[in-house]
């Protein structure tokens, strides 16, 4: 087949192309934007092999999408591009709709056009909102989204399912929870901790701590996509999770343990708006229907993690560097949202 990966420069993108070059005959064709959070780095390997290209593109251009899918044949898309992180979407939110909705619309319907056999929409499990200390969200579980991020993933994820519902348009639909594993941006807490507890800076942790992720290891994610994209019924949507919960406070204490760090590095600072308490995913119907599941446990990912960000210090320090810097110090920094309380006071 020949694949168009959107967002294929990301984190889940860039771990996706690297197991259909290492485990398929597929032709890989990586159409990304290379915003703050994509990087050509997290490729680094692929670029000599001759199943493997990239396109500096926006789904957001019409023509470069359509060139891009008419020039390569493309005959099954993979739809990671997204602005990604809930705190951004905070601070500005537009840029998500245009991306994230407008983007996806776009794609969906150059991909129709070009008679595109495939489409994973590579949704989320923050779609459903947030959860009490009990059950878990499954496939019909109403959407109720609580961050811009998350309203403008529900968007194009409705948009995917309308496509299909409408134009009979072959899409699936993923929503999976939190991910971790090497190449993820800074940002999202556990590289953060990492990074900031490699340098002795503070942990911020938001709100007391007890919200609730359920991890799981880029690579299963990655492994489940691709069942989707080859075995998946069109029309349908699967979550995907670890059965893996975990309250913030706990994690971050355990990646603290695990670098010999002290504690006292963990500073409490102002909740998230909208922080939504506990997610928790009940992938069932992809381990019935696709024989999916989880193969890394958490005890081994992250200590994988832990020692790919200790042997990856150039990658940590480019990606930090620029635009990166601007941005913790607007969120992180002395009066920033997340800015220390005694520094506020
Ligand atoms: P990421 O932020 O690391 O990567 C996003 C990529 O999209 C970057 O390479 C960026 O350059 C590219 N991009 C952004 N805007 C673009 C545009 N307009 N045109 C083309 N490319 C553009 O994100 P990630 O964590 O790898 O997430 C990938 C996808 O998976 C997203 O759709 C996200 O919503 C979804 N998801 C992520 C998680 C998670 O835990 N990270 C969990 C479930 C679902
Ligand atoms: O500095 C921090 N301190 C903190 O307490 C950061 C960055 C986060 N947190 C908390 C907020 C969340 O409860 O940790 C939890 C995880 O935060 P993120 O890494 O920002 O992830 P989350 O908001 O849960 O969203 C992630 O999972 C679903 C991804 O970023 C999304 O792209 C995906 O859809």
């Amino acid at each position: 087949m020949n694949i168009l990966v959107t967002g294929g420069a990301g984190f889940i993108g860039s771990n996706f192309i690297r197991l259909l070059l290492e485990g398929s005959d597929d032709v890989v064709v990586n159409f990304d934007l290379l915003t703050y959070a994509g990087n050509l780095g997290n490729l680094a390997g692929c670029e000599d092999d001759p199943r493997y290209r990239f396109i500096r593109g926006d789904v957001r251009d019409r023509s470069q999408v359509r060139a891009a899918l008419t020039g390569h044949r493309i005959e099954a898309v993979v739809h990671f591009a997204a602005e990604s992180h809930v705190d951004r979407s905070v601070e500005g939110p537009e840029v998500f709709v245009t991306t994230n909705v407008l983007g996806t619309e776009i794609l969906l319907e150059e991909s129709r056009a070009a008679g595109v056999g495939r489409f994973v929409m590579v949704s989320t499990d923050e779609v459903y909102g947030s959860l009490g200390p009990e059950g878990a969200f499954t496939e019909s579980t109403p959407l109720a989204p609580n961050s811009p991020y998350s309203a403008s993933k529900a968007a194009a994820d409705l948009l995917c399912r309308a496509f299909f519902k409408t134009f009979d348009f072959p899409v699936l639909i993923t929503r999976c929870s939190n991910n971790y594993g090497p190449y993820q941006f800074p940002e999202k807490l556990i590289p953060l901790m990492i990074a900031n507890a490699l340098e002795d800076k503070p942990l911020p942790v938001y709100g007391d701590g007890q919200n609730v992720r359920d991890w799981l290891h880029v690579r299963d994610h990655c492994r489940a996509v691709d069942l989707v994209l080859r075995r998946g019924t069109p029309g349908g949507i699967y979550n995907i999770g670890g059965c893996n919960e975990l309250k913030n406070l706990d994690l971050v204490r355990l990646l603290v343990d695990r670098l010999g760090k002290s504690r006292d590095l963990i500073t409490f600072v102002s909740d998230r708006p909208g922080h939504d308490r506990r997610y928790a995913i009940d992938a069932g119907k992809i381990m019935a229907e696709l024989g999916w599941a989880p193969t890394v446990t958490f005890a081994e990912g992250l200590s994988g993690t832990i020692e790919w960000y200790l042997a990856n210090g150039a990658w940590l320090e480019q990606v930090r560097s620029g635009l990166y810097t601007a941005y913790y110090e607007r969120l992180y920094g002395a009066g920033g949202r997340y800015g220390r309380e005694e520094d506020r006071a």
